[in-house]
């Protein structure tokens, strides 16, 4: 009888996700429910630093309830208001602080203010 207990544990935790899964997010969502939306992007953050940039930045912007970065893919997935903000202007936002986002390339000015561990020319780190 003790063999079940690892499968019924692992048949629980794969119910439970499939549960939180349905929920909230059908992937490319246009319209959640509150009239928010989720997008995601690439940027060209390569350390924690730029993350904490990065995520700061976008708390800043108009309309955004949630900003979260992962920096080994790179990724960024921001939470917003679709009356208040758009995908683009997120984008901009990104590019503002010194990074690249998508295929739209860093502001210039704000990419050379960066500490030289965070230049796209490092690895990520
Ligand atoms: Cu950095």
């Amino acid at each position: 009888m003790k063999f079940l207990l690892p499968l019924s544990l692992s048949f629980l935790s794969l119910l439970s996700i499939s549960a939180t899964a349905q929920t909230p997010t059908p992937a490319a969502a246009q319209t959640s429910p509150k009239g928010t939306a989720t997008a995601k992007f690439k940027t060209s953050a390569v350390c924690d630093m730029c993350k904490a940039r990065i995520e700061k930045s976008l708390a800043y912007e108009k309309g955004v309830q949630s900003a979260v970065l992962d920096v080994p893919t790179q990724i960024v997935t921001v939470t917003y208001k679709t009356d208040k903000t758009t995908p683009a202007a997120l984008r901009t936002a990104v590019q503002k602080t010194g990074y690249d986002a998508d295929d739209l390339t860093a502001d210039t000015r704000a990419y050379n203010r960066l500490p030289d561990c965070c230049k796209k020319t490092n690895a990520v780190h």
